[in-house]
């Protein structure tokens, strides 16, 4: 299911939206909603070919970044590089973020705990920093970051997945209390169980093992994680929603689990 058009939004629109992993399945489905709402937009995204067809189809003016977010230096050229038109920057949505493996810790890829940690944490706080000194010297702002219950809620095989987003909302939080009087809001959208290549890729590819995370059920989707980011972001500007937390109705968080020792 998919809401198209978008619902009615609140009196705030965005007047330059940057998007982080833009083309992916929530970036997109975010760059869809603020084009709808007349928002000119900044894509980010690792690939430029993807990144001008997602632009391509979008009828408002938009401006394209490549780079990779883990390459810092590249980040920080690219943002340099943005121009002046599109330069006062109302609502970033640090969205880029990624989980990879589910083996348990003790067996985890170290590779793929560095990914992560560099990709949600690492380069979330960087391009924050980047961008928030723009938004306080105009007294307005929005930074959206893309967290998850997995945050809150840590589950087997989540290990530093589960952290790297609990950092996402206490950075966010933290966020908050720097930016009091400054007119710059901050918000952590906490997703559950959605239904994008987040499993296929978590799982390095293997179609079957993501099909079964979604199968017989019914996840969120992109479309709805967009409904969440598009309300916070449209609501007047006194209004800040500091902690957005989402799952489908047939997720819940279920109890701690007990080791039980076998009977001799
Ligand atoms: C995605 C939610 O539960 O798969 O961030 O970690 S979960």
């Amino acid at each position: 299911m998919s809401y198209a058009p978008p619902h009615i939004p609140g009196p705030h629109i965005p007047g330059i939206v940057l998007i982080s992993g833009a083309t992916g399945d929530f970036g997109s489905a975010f760059a869809r909603r603020f084009a709808a709402l007349g928002s000119r937009l900044i894509l980010a995204g690792r690939t430029p070919e993807k990144l001008k067809a997602l632009a391509d189809s979008l009828d408002v003016p938009t401006h394209t970044l490549a780079f990779d977010v883990r390459d810092r230096k590249a980040m920080e050229a690219a943002i340099a590089s943005i121009p002046a038109e599109f330069a006062a920057i109302d609502l970033l949505i640090n969205n880029a973020g990624l989980a990879l493996g589910m083996e348990p810790a003790q067996k985890a890829n170290l590779d793929d705990w560095e990914i992560m940690v560099d990709t949600n944490d690492k380069a979330l706080a960087i391009m924050t920093g980047l961008i928030l000194p723009g938004m306080v010297e105009r007294g307005a702002g929005h930074i959206i970051n893309l967290s998850s219950t997995a945050g809150s809620y840590p589950y087997p095989g989540g290990h530093v997945y589960c952290a790297s987003k609990a950092f996402v909302t206490q950075f966010s939080l933290s966020l908050r209390a720097d930016l009091l009087g400054t007119g710059v809001r901050v918000t952590s959208v906490e997703p559950g169980m959605v239904e994008t290549s987040f499993s296929l890729v978590r799982f390095k590819g293997d179609a079957e093992k993501a099909a079964k995370v979604y199968a017989d059920t019914t996840p969120l989707t992109a479309e709805d994680v967009a409904e969440s980011v598009t309300w916070a972001a449209t609501l007047p500007p006194h209004f800040n929603v500091n902690r957005l937390e989402i799952m489908p109705t047939v997720q819940a968080p279920a109890g701690l689990a007990v080791h039980r020792f076998k009977k001799a």
